[in-house]
């Protein structure tokens, strides 16, 4: 009977007629038009309003089960329900002994591993003492010099146990080397380190720019780490394969998915070309996405990426279990957050961090609500962490393993995100493989082109940023920050830098930078073992950096601008045509169209901002330089007289702005160049505004500036000024 029924439950499950949701749908669909409910991502991928089993009947990876092949459900059989993901975030700043405090602190209080930032100058093998880099010691990232430096950082951290992730690419050597040495003379010998060395230089040639030395010598180095590790430190992971990077350059999550797997593919075979085991290396391989605002999408790219890298293995001959699954980290986006009510960036990064929970990582990094104005504070630092632990210890969320599976929408997206990077992976095999395109610059403007997109659509309101082009506030939200005195970790490095080389034998120095300097130019020998008898000796990081580039040079790279795609999205806006014709009625007052400079100054190497805003510019009708990375203050002034430009605007997302932009200012002055504005774009904290106006600065316009009206401004300051 009908009652009966009820009461088991089954008159519920009336079978669904989809045909009847459908015209239902359409009927109060706009305009009568179903499709206008999908959502067509940038990249293509169509998320439906509504999924059936109908949806998934045909798909093939669906059914599979956690810690085994291809292990889209994750890589453990018991995932965090025995042992969340780690708590790991990324922190460094100052010198090692203030870093080494906050460490200390975060262990105490919930972290579960340490994931160390380290400066620009270190980053990019410079000794803090080093002329180039006197803005920049300690403010990014923990100044390190040398293996005192290293063993101060781990002082009380017992580096058996902790497992260490540092983010290092274009010094890898002299820096895992300095950490080999430091834990070495702990007690802990390099067989049992624990952790993970970035080492991922593909992607630094790609976005990150922190790179040394040119491509070819980079991945022999690249190589070398793998070996070494591969033969005397079976516990730790020599490679972190990254994709976060390409997210905050500007990559959706397919495009991400596809480098990234790309990118690790590449590691593989250029160690399996020197000879060795794919399944002797390929288990500590680690990867490392960004997870963005995308929810249903980011925890999609998690599970296929899994699913990919297995099949790519495959066809690379591993054949160990443990050679085919990915294992990640992961971390919140750092695009997505505002520098405008930054209280809301606490609930952006919880999303995130529960899409990357959902999707599976082994490792989380969680950004502080500070993230658009300054490094975090200890507060804001808290607040993150406890995120992550509010994550696992109150929801019950890892209580499920892969809860996700099952879902139509889920199992589709997985698939559509599966299918949308390999056509990418298919695309780049057509063209040469990954080395081939990062290096034709191919995929630098492909990330390049999405982030002007994303510009675009965030300029001109199609992308809701809350808070920031839709409810803003009318007040302006004033928050504490950490601002670091960088001519103090300079006084204190020059001090420890001063120490360590008086102290040393400088006759065994010299003779183990020379077997260095020798096995750069053979081909012979292994690198990194090379580097860690420099270290022991206590060779100093730009020593060692000294002594490649001595044979392999300093690498300059020379990128392609997009143009064109910033513009297609405004096409008829009625105030960009407005500014159009302020640019041209410019040119008739000057003669000459308006002519700007786009640099960065010093080791700071994030230039997704400064290329959208050249390129943006420059589709606007001004003449756009872009200056070459890496120049002091006054290679730039020199550049800018040079180029004749109306302006300069600097583009600082690494600090240095407080040195490096009134150091600029002045070399303008002593050259004569007074009638050439200088403008600040970037990171800037409120608190920095007043000075750095005092200093000459024009215009100061920072995250969640749209790009019309900074355009506007940059107009109408040059006009008020006298030509030269
Ligand atoms: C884990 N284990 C389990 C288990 N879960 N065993 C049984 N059952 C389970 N359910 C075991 C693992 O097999 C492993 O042992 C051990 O426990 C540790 O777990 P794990 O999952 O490997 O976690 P972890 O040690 O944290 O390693 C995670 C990962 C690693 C593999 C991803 O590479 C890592 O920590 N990466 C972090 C990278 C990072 O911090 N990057 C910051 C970049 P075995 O090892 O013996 O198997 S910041 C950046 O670059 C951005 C900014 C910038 O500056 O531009
Ligand atoms: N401390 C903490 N987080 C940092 N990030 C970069 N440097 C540091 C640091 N020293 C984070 C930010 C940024 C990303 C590249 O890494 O979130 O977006």
């Amino acid at each position: 009977t009908v009652s009966a029924r009820a009461a088991s439950g089954v008159a519920e499950a009336a079978p669904a007629d989809l045909d009847a949701w459908r015209r239902a749908a359409t009927a109060a669909a706009p305009g009568g038009d179903l499709s206008a409910l999908n959502r067509i991502t940038p990249e293509g991928i169509v998320v439906q309003p509504l999924y059936t089993a109908a949806d998934t009947a045909a798909l093939p990876a669906k059914d599979t089960l956690p810690g085994f092949a291809p292990f889209v459900r994750g890589p453990q059989p018991t995932m965090y329900t025995t042992r969340p993901w780690t708590i790991r975030q990324y922190a460094g700043f100052s010198t090692a002994r203030e870093s080494n405090a906050f460490y200390r602190e975060a262990l105490h209080s919930g972290a579960q591993g340490v994931s160390v930032a380290f400066d620009l100058a270190t980053q990019r093998g410079y000794d803090s003492d080093h002329a180039r880099v006197a803005g920049e010691v300690g403010k990014a990232g923990v100044a390190i010099d040398s293996v005192e430096d290293m063993k101060a950082l781990f002082d009380g951290i017992a580096l058996g146990g902790t497992s260490v992730s540092m983010t290092m690419n274009g010094a890898v050597l002299p820096v895992l080397a300095a950490y080999v040495v430091a834990a070495e003379e702990q007690g802990v010998p390099q067989a049992r380190l624990r952790g993970t060395i970035q080492n991922d230089i593909l992607k630094e040639f790609m976005v990150r720019n922190t790179y040394i030395y040119p491509p070819g010598p980079s991945m022999r180095i690249v190589g070398d780490v793998m070996a070494h590790a591969a033969a005397h430190m079976p516990s730790f992971n020599s490679i972190s394969v990254c994709g976060y990077h390409l997210q905050e350059a500007g990559a959706g999550p397919a495009l991400e998915l596809a480098f990234t797997l790309a990118n690790g593919r590449q590691y593989v075979q250029t160690a399996m070309a020197r000879g060795l085991d794919v399944d002797g290396f390929a288990g500590r391989l680690s990867f490392f996405f960004g997870v963005g605002m995308d929810f249903y999408l980011e925890i999609a790219k998690l599970r296929a990426a899994r699913l990919l890298w297995c099949r790519i293995m495959r066809g690379l001959g591993a054949s160990n279990e443990r050679s085919l699954m990915l294992r990640m980290h992961c971390q919140t986006s750092g695009c997505s957050l505002t520098a405008q009510d930054p209280h809301n960036n606490v609930v952006r990064t919880t999303i995130e961090a529960m899409a990357a929970a959902f999707g599976g990582t082994q490792s989380l990094h969680t950004n502080a609500l500070d993230e658009a104005i300054a490094l975090p504070t200890e507060a804001s630092a808290r607040i993150a962490r406890a995120t992550q632990l509010i994550l696992q210890e109150e929801t019950g969320i890892p209580g499920v393993i892969d809860p996700w599976a099952g879902s139509h929408a889920m199992e589709k997206l997985t698939h559509d995100m599966a299918e949308a990077a390999w056509k990418t992976i298919e695309e780049i095999d057509r063209r040469g493989g990954m080395a081939a395109v990062a290096e034709s610059g191919w995929a630098k403007m492909q990330i390049e082109a999405a982030a002007l997109g994303k510009q675009a659509r965030i300029d001109s309101g199609r992308d809701v940023v809350v808070g920031v082009n839709k409810y803003r506030s009318p007040g302006e939200t004033r928050i504490d920050h950490r601002s670091i005195d960088n001519q103090a970790v300079l006084a204190d490095q020059i001090v420890s830098l001063r120490q360590v080389r008086s102290r040393r034998d400088g006759a065994a120095v010299a003779a183990t930078l020379d077997a260095l300097s020798d096995a750069a130019r053979s081909g012979e020998g292994n690198l990194l073992a090379l580097t860690i008898d420099a270290m022991r000796a206590r060779a100093t990081v730009g020593e060692v950096s000294d002594a490649l580039e001595l044979v392999y040079g300093r690498h300059h790279a020379d990128s392609p601008q997009v143009s064109g795609v910033y513009a297609e999205a405004f096409e008829s806006a009625e105030d960009w045509e407005k500014l159009r014709g302020e640019v041209l009625a410019f040119e008739t007052a000057r003669s000459r169209l308006p002519r700007l400079m786009i640099a960065k100054l010093g080791q700071d190497g994030h230039d997704r901002g400064a290329r959208v805003v050249a390129s943006a510019f420059s589709d606007l009708g001004f003449e756009v330089v872009t200056a070459p990375l890496f120049q002091t203050a006054d290679e730039c002034a020199r550049q800018a007289i040079e180029h004749e430009v109306h302006a300069v605007g600097i583009s600082s997302l690494a600090a240095g702005h407080r040195t490096l932009v009134p150091a600029l200012i002045q070399a303008l002055k002593d050259l004569g160049a007074h009638h050439i504005v200088v403008f600040v774009g970037g990171i800037v904290p409120p608190e920095d505004h007043a000075f750095l106006f005092e200093a000459g600065v024009r215009g100061i316009y920072g995250p969640g500036t749209s790009i019309p009206s900074s355009a506007k401004d940059v107009l109408d300051q040059i006009l008020k000024t006298p030509d030269a």
